[in-house]
């Protein structure tokens, strides 16, 4: 801990997004400042409980997100933190302010471009939702597949940057989809991702979820599914592939059924082949977008190496 002993904690702003907080806000806010970060930013998504009132007067830095969603927030802030570090939180009271050490030591190593702390490493019964625990396990898991990588909690709170990062990731996503884009974006642009464990506890009883498990996890899968498209377009195009040759196939086996049954299905057998060759050329899309990908990682590893 050598390094956490000589760094400015001024230098590490603690961003947290709030949407009615005000259980659990000041006591986030107090917890940090008595591990010595005192340079924090609460962007408010226009709360109507006293959450602004309560960070401002506890010493917390505060602005209301001009749009709506966790993403905007995230984007909003991440345009004006000049800091050299940054660790943004949910302002939930589902993570420890102490934890902010294991997030940080990779980044002040420099081992780590951007940390994601794992709230598998140790979560309090309760913590999860049944269903918020398998959705969490599924989307993980299929991130894995995309993208090659397998890092155990892409949709943590709890999370590290370099001031490098938060500038150059190109994020678009409003919403809960946030979490999934930055993970990606660092994938994608080969920046260092460091998991770290951290220790998940379970929502204070009176404080609301913003996040609809089923709504926002289908929105989270999808955006997965989508961003692999420029990634790793074998995954994205293999899935649209299979599922157009897998139906021509079923289609096909009804028709020659029909068929051995004397009854002969012309516009379905159109559609069996239709349906196959679509699938077919999906491959052959995969395989040619992965070719200009590989190539353009390439060019732009080479150009990042000129840069540096
Ligand atoms: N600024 C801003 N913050 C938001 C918005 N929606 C949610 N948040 C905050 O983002 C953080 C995460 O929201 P949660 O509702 O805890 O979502 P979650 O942690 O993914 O879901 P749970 O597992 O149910 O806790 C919390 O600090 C919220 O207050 C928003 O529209 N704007
Ligand atoms: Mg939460």
């Amino acid at each position: 801990m050598d390094i956490q002993a000589s760094l400015n904690k001024n230098d590490v702003c603690i961003l947290i997004p709030t949407l009615n907080e005000e259980v659990t806000i000041v006591q986030l806010i107090k917890d940090f400042r008595s591990e010595g970060f005192e340079n924090i930013l609460v962007i408010d998504g226009h709360s109507s409980d006293n959450t602004r009132k309560l960070a401002e007067e506890n010493g917390a830095k505060v602005i209301v997100q001009e749009g709506k969603g966790k993403g905007q927030a995230v984007q909003e802030a991440f345009q004006l933190i000049e800091d050299p570090y940054i660790v943004m939180i949910d302002g939930d009271g589902t993570y420890l302010a102490s934890d902010v050490h294991a997030v940080l030591q990779p980044i002040l190593d420099g081992h780590a471009e951007h940390t994601l702390g794992n709230r598998m490493a140790n979560f309090e019964a309760g913590a999860f939702t049944k269903l918020n625990l398998a959705g969490n396990k599924i989307l993980n898991k299929l991130f894995g597949f995309a993208y090659g990588i397998w890092l155990e909690d892409i949709l943590t709170g709890y999370r590290g940057f370099t001031h490098h990062v938060i500038k150059n990731l190109s994020l678009t996503e409003m919403g809960f989809e946030i979490e999934t884009e930055m993970t990606v974006e660092s994938v994608k642009n080969e920046m260092k991702v460091k998991v770290v464990p951290i220790t998940y506890v379970a929502r204070h009883s009176s404080a609301a979820t913003k996040l609809n498990p089923l709504r926002d996890g289908l929105k989270i899968a999808k955006t997965i599914f989508r961003m692999a498209r420029l990634h790793n377009p074998m995954f994205y195009f293999g899935i649209l592939g299979t599922g157009l040759t897998l139906s021509g196939i079923a289609v096909g086996l009804y028709v020659v059924n029909e068929w051995m049954n004397g009854v002969t299905r012309i516009p379905m057998t159109i559609l069996t082949a239709l349906l196959i060759l679509t699938g077919i050329q999906m491959f052959i899309f995969g395989m040619l977008s992965d070719l200009i990908v590989s190539l353009h990682r390439e060019t732009m590893r080479m150009l990042r190496k000129r840069d540096d």
